[in-house]
């Protein structure tokens, strides 16, 4: 069945997606390695910087979450960042070999007001940079949405996280259907569609599943793919959470890159908690973007010239842009 055909598909049923992801890991990753030949340079990986661009207190109490104001975590609440500083940071990545900037918020929804008509005009400033520019803002209204597209952004990120049978366990004061409302508003306003989830917490491999399912009937396919690992961050729910073996990570990989062969799916958080041969293993899955930077959102990545030294290691190039 999926052995086979590697063209892209919509009607994935979940039975489809578990015979997938329960196939010996060497078999799928194998399959998930023609898959990304097919539809990809396997010698490119596409660098992202993410900013925080307000940082902390926000009033969802997301389990994982060290920015939520519901935990003492340690992270302060910060003013919201100026145009400029956003500015000088996002050409700092452009000159490292980022061509995707990605800022996020911690915020529930986005609000009308001065706020918002900073973001529309940081937009504005890194798309005129040429890169490719993202944001991550909670929830958005259509308007919002049509207006953070006329401002020039590429995509938004707004990740389904686990499993809808999962969901509620961890995260309690937003549904599932309103995460898929927010990201029909963001399909139709043209921005393109960054969506993933988060393993490691506390999910089983049905859960995995049943969040790898929902992302491959979503028509389109996001066209971007994060797959985070629990960051566990001391004041959080999860703090206490049970590690996650790597090669989950690597068989959650190329079950996304099976199922979703022309997307771009990035090794995202809790990257810098890897082996470098864990790493390698991601790529081999199919996973061809990372984010790069010393920080994430508020917590530490790899250190850029440890990336650099592993690229050449592997024979790797950063994505030039199209
Ligand atoms: N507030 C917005 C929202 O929730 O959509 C945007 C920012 S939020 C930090 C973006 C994503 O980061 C979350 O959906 C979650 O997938 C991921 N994330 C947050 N905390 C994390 C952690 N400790 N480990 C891994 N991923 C995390
Ligand atoms: C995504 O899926 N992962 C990134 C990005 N989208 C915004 C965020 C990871 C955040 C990790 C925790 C932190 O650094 O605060
Ligand atoms: Fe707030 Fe987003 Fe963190 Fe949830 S994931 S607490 S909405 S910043």
């Amino acid at each position: 069945m999926h052995e086979a055909n590697h063209t892209v598909r919509h009607d994935w049923t979940r039975e489809d997606v578990r015979s997938v992801y329960q196939q010996p890991l060497l078999e799928l990753v194998f399959t998930a390695q023609q898959v990304h030949r097919q539809h990809h340079n396997a010698g490119e990986v596409q660098l992202c910087r993410l900013l925080s661009i307000k940082t902390g207190g926000c009033p969802e109490d997301c389990g994982y979450c060290p920015q939520s104001a519901h935990y003492d975590t340690g992270v302060e609440r910060a003013a919201m960042l100026d145009v400029d500083e956003v500015l000088r940071t996002a050409r700092q990545a452009k000159d490292e070999g980022s061509t995707r900037f990605c800022m996020g918020a911690a915020w529930r929804e986005v609000r009308e007001g001065k706020d918002f008509d900073t973001v529309l005009e940081m937009v504005r400033s890194v798309a005129a940079l040429g890169m490719e520019v993202c944001c991550t803002l909670g929830m958005l209204t259509a308007s919002q949405a049509e207006r953070l597209a006329t401002a020039g952004l590429t995509a938004y990120n707004h990740n389904l996280d686990t499993s809808p049978e999962y969901y509620g366990k961890a995260i309690t004061t937003r549904r599932y259907e309103d995460r898929l409302r927010t990201l029909e508003h963001v399909r139709k306003a043209g921005i393109t569609v960054c969506c993933g989830g988060i393993i490691g917490m506390g999910e089983t491999d049905e859960d995995r599943v049943g969040l790898l399912h929902q992302l491959a009937c979503l028509k389109p396919h996001p066209e971007s793919v994060p797959i985070n690992m629990l960051v566990r961050v001391e004041g959080t729910p999860l703090a206490e959470a049970a590690a996650i073996d790597p090669l989950i990570l690597v068989r959650t990989i190329a079950t996304a890159r099976v199922l979703m062969p022309r997307s771009m799916v990035r090794l995202s958080a809790g990257r810098h908690s890897l082996t470098r041969e864990a790493v390698a293993l991601c790529f081999l899955a199919g996973a061809n973007s990372i984010f790069t930077g010393e920080k994430l959102l508020t917590t530490p990545n790899s250190e850029i010239d440890e990336d650099e030294q592993l690229f050449r290691d592997l024979g790797l190039r950063p994505m030039r842009y199209e």
